[in-house]
């Protein structure tokens, strides 16, 4: 990951929202968000809700829900998922003291310039672009070789342990949940499993500050995931996840003890978009922090993603054209986050056929 993507380096957000400013400075404010939002008490939306204890043992109806889920919703909260939730607790906790620690601390492991692991920011490509309201630390998890440890044996313990058992947790998880999308999308065995031998992992720990004008900051554009799935944990109590449904933002809040996971672009490229990629956004609250924790998973760097065998019919042709994840990843990192922009450059255009671009 380090080597397929730069971002210019930027400050800390955390730091200048300690200083009690009252106006933020011009490069976070943005203009107007798109404020067009399903209330929450909309009951006819409801969010799926997928048990994976039930797909464990073999529940038809809940292999139907998941594939509905992906399908129409392209998100849902996973419940039953096994992850130990001690070790979520641990995981909550080393975060909020590895966010806390003296700056000089943090700066020991600030992204340098030509890489992305570390603390900062992504997506940086110009000193005149808007920024987002907040830090990030990003780091590769798996396969463990692909760690650097120069960044990963400093993380202080015993969050350094917790991470790492939490990263091998999900790995699996993400496992499971691809197994059972195999069946559901009746591929043939292990046509979307064998792409992920040797899962490649990233984790990206999101740090949203309180802002005194939270309506003219973002926290995270607008955009969709470059993986397959993630897999996301809110780490504190506070919202702010909201999706594009039906053209309206809808605000998340998280079941307890679920996780909320997200179909990424890779996953719509391998479904030739029967499961497609869902955008995203975050927004700042007036008075609370956020904290969440986002695991991307993808096939190793070298594998050429295209629409798999199967789901490739009459039909249906191909509607994405071959590219390395490598590539993939170059082209993600090298722009601005924007929507689904990536994806819609490998997408095949046809004058016979208008695809659905969102
Ligand atoms: O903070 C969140 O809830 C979402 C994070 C996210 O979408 C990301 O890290 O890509």
């Amino acid at each position: 990951m380090s080597k397929i993507g730069s971002s210019l380096l930027v400050p800390s957000v955390q730091e200048l929202a300690k200083q009690s400013i009252t106006q933020v400075p011009d490069r976070y404010l943005v203009p107007k968000q798109d404020t067009l939002i399903i209330p929450k008490t909309s009951s006819f939306l409801q969010v799926p809700i997928i048990d994976l204890n039930k797909l464990l043992s073999e529940d038809a109806f809940e292999l139907h829900k998941l594939d509905h889920a992906c399908k129409e919703w392209r998100f849902f909260q996973l419940i039953n998922h096994g992850v130990d939730p001690s070790l979520i607790e641990s995981v909550k906790l080393g975060f909020q003291d590895f966010f806390n620690l003296p700056i000089e601390e943090k700066k020991k492991l600030w992204q340098k310039p030509g890489d992305i692991e570390g603390f900062g920011q992504l997506f940086v490509v110009s000193e005149k672009q808007k920024l987002e309201w907040a830090d990030l630390f990003i780091i590769n998890t798996l396969p463990s070789y692909a760690r650097d440890l120069n960044l990963f044996l400093n993380i202080p313990q015993p969050f350094r342990d917790n991470l790492d058992s939490y990263s091998l947790q999900l790995g699996k998880l993400f496992m499971a949940i691809i197994g059972h999308m195999e069946m559901a999308l009746k591929t043939k065995p292990n046509e979307l499993l064998k792409l992920f031998e040797d899962v490649s992992q990233s984790m990206r720990l999101n740090y949203y500050p309180p802002c005194p004008q939270p309506e003219n900051v973002i926290g995270l554009k607008p955009h969709s995931d470059a993986g397959s799935l993630t897999i996301l944990l809110q780490a504190n109590e506070v919202d702010g996840l909201q999706i594009r449904k039906d053209g309206m933002w809808m605000p998340i809040t998280p079941v307890s003890n679920a996780f909320i996971i997200n179909v990424g672009d890779i996953l719509e490229i391998l479904t030739n978009g029967i499961y497609r990629s869902i955008e995203h956004r975050v927004t700042i609250n007036s008075q609370k922090e956020r904290i969440s924790i986002a695991a991307f998973h993808k096939p190793q760097m070298n594998k050429i993603i295209s629409p798999i065998e199967s789901l490739v019919i009459s039909e249906r042709p191909a509607l994405f054209r071959g590219i390395s994840v490598a590539d993939y990843y170059k082209k993600y990192f090298s722009r601005q986050l924007q929507e689904k922009s990536v994806l819609n450059d490998v997408r095949i255009k046809s004058n016979n056929c208008v695809h659905k671009i969102l």
